[in-house]
């Protein structure tokens, strides 16, 4: 199959283009390096050495003999290179990493509010636009994410996307209906993704656009067996206050022995899945298409719930680090219960690689090796969420 993964020079977008490029699709990457700008701007690096994009592909093609182009394009800015590369490239699927995907990030100051929104509202109108006028029928995958839902549970699992509700009529009869389930965004990050599923919906519905739209829940670990094959491919790892996730930042901070940074609580649940199994979600979603005339495919792709501090916990007991619980530098619920239904991926054979697996390894191989790269200034997460913590924080 041709793919364009879009953003592929990032965390998700990076071990997926090499692992669908190992199976044989033909890969082209389209990412405009604001990730690594961003980290110029906050003045930290992966904790893992990745090399520029041009030096990851040329041993890619070294250690593989298999070629990956890639273009430097703003798909928020960019419009007219965009259906440009779609009618050179006419591609079976897009794959749709490409948006600022830090909640604290989005939540620091205004001008990075109005750069996420702008951002990510953009490249993802541009896209579904650029498919519409280039009269392809090209499969759009895009990575959207759990906290579309907001993190509650009305006493159910939360369904993969749609609701059946029940609604009495001015005439007293009962209607069924199907509704997506009802946003409820915790950043303005997560607020661009619940606006991304109305442009699907919209799309969909108007021009019969094929889209799956991916659900996922916080990624966690490093390296897939494509990463690993030469130090020049490998993953980025964040473990910074802004782009750091909760437990690859507690695996790092237990390789230095940092006190594991437990915001309030950590009664937060969350829902979890290892890289490994994001770029297996991605084949078996590209390989699973929808046919015409379906409506938006969605996925919660995650497989397992936890709750910060049972994390924190299980960190501590393997590796002897102590627990430090913070004041919440975000606005959210300070404890939450989370029951969420994956069965569509089960169903199409993802075997989920679970912590009890693979945590430990991760801590020796991986954050213990590169600990040394850690910039220990850069672990406190200091986005305040709302103008009271920073007048808090000013006293
Ligand atoms: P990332 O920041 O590492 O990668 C995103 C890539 O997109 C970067 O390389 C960036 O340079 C590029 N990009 C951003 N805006 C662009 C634009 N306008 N034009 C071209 N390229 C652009 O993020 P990630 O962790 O790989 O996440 C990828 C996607 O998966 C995001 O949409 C995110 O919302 C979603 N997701 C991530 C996680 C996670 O835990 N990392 C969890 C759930 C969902
Ligand atoms: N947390 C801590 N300590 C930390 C960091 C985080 O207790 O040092 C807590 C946070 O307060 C929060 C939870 O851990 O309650 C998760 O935070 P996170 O930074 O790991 O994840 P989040 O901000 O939700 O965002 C990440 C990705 C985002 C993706 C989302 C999936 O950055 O792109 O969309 O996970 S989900 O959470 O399922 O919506």
């Amino acid at each position: 199959m041709k793919v364009i993964i879009l953003g592929g020079d990032g965390f998700c977008g990076w071990p997926t283009a090499l692992h669908l490029s190992n199976l044989g699709h033909d890969i082209t990457i389209v990412d405009n390096l604001s990730r690594r700008n961003i980290d110029n701007e906050l003045e930290v690096s992966s904790l893992t050495p990745i090399v520029p994009i041009g030096q990851r592909l040329s041993a890619w093609t070294e250690v593989t003999g298999k070629e990956i182009r890639f273009l430097n394009i703003d798909i928020a800015q960019e419009y007219d290179r965009l259906i440009a590369l779609l009618l050179e490239e006419k591609p079976d699927a897009v794959v749709h990493f490409a948006e600022q995907r830090a909640a604290p990030y989005s939540m620091k100051t205004p001008k990075h509010k109005r750069y996420t929104v702008n951002n990510n509202l953009n490249a993802t109108h541009n896209l579904l636009c650029a498919i519409v006028a280039s009269e392809l029928d090209i499969h759009l995958v895009h990575l959207g994410t759990m906290g579309v839902y907001g993190y509650g549970t009305a006493g159910m699992k939360i369904p993969e996307g749609y609701l059946d509700v029940e609604v009495v009529t001015d005439s007293g009869d009962r209607i069924q209906q199907e509704i997506l389930y009802p946003a409820n965004p915790g950043s303005i990050y997560h607020m661009t993704k619940t606006q991304d599923q109305l442009f699907f919906y919209y799309y969909n519905k108007n021009d019969g656009v094929r889209v799956t739209d991916l659900h996922q829940g916080i990624v966690w670990g490093t390296n897939t067996p494509e990463t690993l094959l030469d130090e020049r491919l490998i993953n980025r790892f964040d473990y910074d206050g802004d782009y750091g996730t909760v437990l690859n930042r507690f695996l790092m901070q237990a390789a230095i022995g940092y006190p594991l940074t437990v915001h309030g609580t950590g009664g937060q649940t969350r829902a979890f899945i290892h890289i490994k199994d994001t770029v297996r979600c991605v084949q078996l979603a590209i390989e699973n298409p929808p046919t015409k005339g379906d409506r938006v495919r969605i996925l919660n792709q995650m497989t397992e719930t936890h709750r910060v501090k049972y994390l924190a916990k299980m960190i501590s007991e393997m590796t002897g680090v102590e627990i430090a619980y913070l004041e919440n530098p975000r606005n959210e619920a300070s404890e939450n219960e989370l029951f969420v239904r994956n069965e569509q991926f089960l169903d199409l054979g993802l075997e989920p690689t679970t912590l009890s697996q693979g945590l430990l390894q991760e801590v020796t191989e991986v954050a213990g090796k590169y600990a040394h790269r850690c910039d220990k200034n850069k672990i406190p997460c200091t986005s305040l969420w709302t103008k009271e913590q920073e007048a808090k924080s000013l006293v």
